[in-house]
């Protein structure tokens, strides 16, 4: 009997609840992943227990000898796989990295160009609802809307004509390179700061399957979560100049006592993603984005900027006649989990949407491959087309159901971490 269990039987339920929930259904919301059993051991380690507010070597608590050398250890690992001079690993999460960087550098009243959440920009870029948008007016650039591409002309132009203080790049839902040359040279060119956020596609860069900011951008940002596949968490990248001024926006400027269980996953994570194993994983997340696009390109289901260049893709539902919110809810149903997203270039937001975002990175975690990427594409066609019918979501439930489980008895370690559990 777990310790769990014994203390606390509906908590325990519920976390069993939550693992048969991941084990039984498809995961290919974009921004998920499984963390391995070496990151999910690191994150309840005891840790948990200890106070270490300041950074290595200037701890405001005693007794901080191992946190130190686990979060220099975060550190240079993190470093080393991107190529940069400093890292703070102790941001909670990808917001408070943004915030922490605009702490650091910027002035309330000082304006953010950015893309827009409507064509696939994160909230914390400047969007007005977020405390960012309300401390630094945003302008945004979005995606051409015929192409669906970024289109770096256009923000040239708007760089000179606002003359932002900060030049982000990044996006939660963008299906194609991002130039970061690019940027920084508009940047460059117009005096401005340059951000580069690539929580989604970290570990896409990490394993060399992407381009990397790394060296020209000076400021970059990260979630470890997500094709990182390490625990849920935030990290700041930059040049050794802005080293200072990130330590002290992140702590005291933004946070309490950093998350030293997460830090030592977030060590493990590192160690993990510079691994060969690492890199075959991240080529095959794009391999199976790429069939999975085809795939349902073959089905006749059109796609932002005609299909994808890394793990995610943005499905156009206008021709099939649903909306983002029906569309979930139907693969839902089905035993599949994608989230609905505005369709780029057309200003859409959460309300009603037309497009829904599917994601590789947890998909290929558990060991699939083309072949499942090309039965999932199929499944996605029928369950959209015929997403009225309870008999067919019942029937493709049980398909989905017999291929995750498949893939559980044959290939995926992930999610067996929490085998035995009672
Ligand atoms: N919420 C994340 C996503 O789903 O893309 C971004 O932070």
């Amino acid at each position: 009997m777990s310790p769990l269990f014994s203390t606390d039987p509906p908590t325990n339920a519920l976390v069993l609840s939550e693992q048969k929930r991941q084990r039984e259904t498809l995961t290919l919301i974009a921004s998920e992943n499984y963390a391995s059993p070496a990151v999910l051991e690191a994150a309840g380690t005891v840790y948990t227990n200890k106070y270490a507010d300041g950074v290595p070597g200037h701890r405001d608590y005693p007794g901080c000898g191992p946190c130190d050398e686990i979060e220099e250890l975060a550190r240079q690992r993190l470093c080393a796989l991107f190529g940069t001079e400093y890292a703070n690993v102790q941001p909670y999460c990808g917001s408070i990295a943004n915030s922490a960087v605009f702490l650091a550098t910027l002035r309330p009243g000082d304006t953010l160009l950015s893309m827009s959440v409507e064509d696939g920009g994160h909230p914390t870029h400047g969007s007005p609802e977020n405390l960012s948008g309300r401390l630094y007016p945003a302008v945004r650039y979005g995606v051409d809307p015929a192409s669906g591409l970024i289109d770096e002309a256009e923000i040239a132009a708007l760089a000179k004509k606002e003359r932002p203080k900060m030049l982000i790049c990044g996006a939660s839902s963008y299906p194609r390179r991002i130039d970061f040359r690019a940027f920084a040279e508009i940047a460059g060119e117009t005096g401005a700061l340059c951000l580069a956020d690539i929580a989604h596609v970290a570990g896409l860069i990490a394993a060399g399957v992407y381009p990397s900011p790394g060296g020209r951008i000076p400021l970059i940002t990260t979630t470890t979560h997500k094709t990182l596949r390490g625990p849920r968490g935030g990290a700041v990248l930059c040049d050794a100049t802005y080293a200072e001024a990130i330590d002290a926006a992140v702590y005291p400027g933004l946070q309490g006592g950093p998350l030293m269980h997460i830090i030592a996953a977030k060590a493990v994570c590192f160690a993990e993603a510079a691994t060969a194993e690492f890199r075959g994983y991240a080529d095959q997340v794009l391999t199976n984005a790429t069939v999975l696009a085809k795939t349902l390109d073959g089905e006749g289901i059109g796609l932002a900027t005609g299909g994808t260049d890394t793990h995610l893709m943005i499905a156009d539902l206008e021709g099939i006649g649903l909306s983002g919110e029906e569309a979930e809810r139907a693969l839902e149903a089905a035993g599949i989990c994608a989230d609905r997203c505005p369709f780029p270039g057309r200003n859409e937001d959460y309300v009603r949407t037309s497009g829904i975002r599917f994601g590789t990175p947890a998909a290929t975690s558990r060991g699939m491959g083309d072949e499942e990427m090309r039965a999932i594409g199929h499944l996605i066609a029928t369950v959209l087309r015929k997403s009225g019918d309870p008999t067919t979501l019942a029937a493709v439930r049980a398909e989905v159901a017999a291929l995750v489980s498949h893939m559980q008895r044959t290939t995926c370690v992930y999610l067996a971490s929490l085998d035995g559990r009672t």
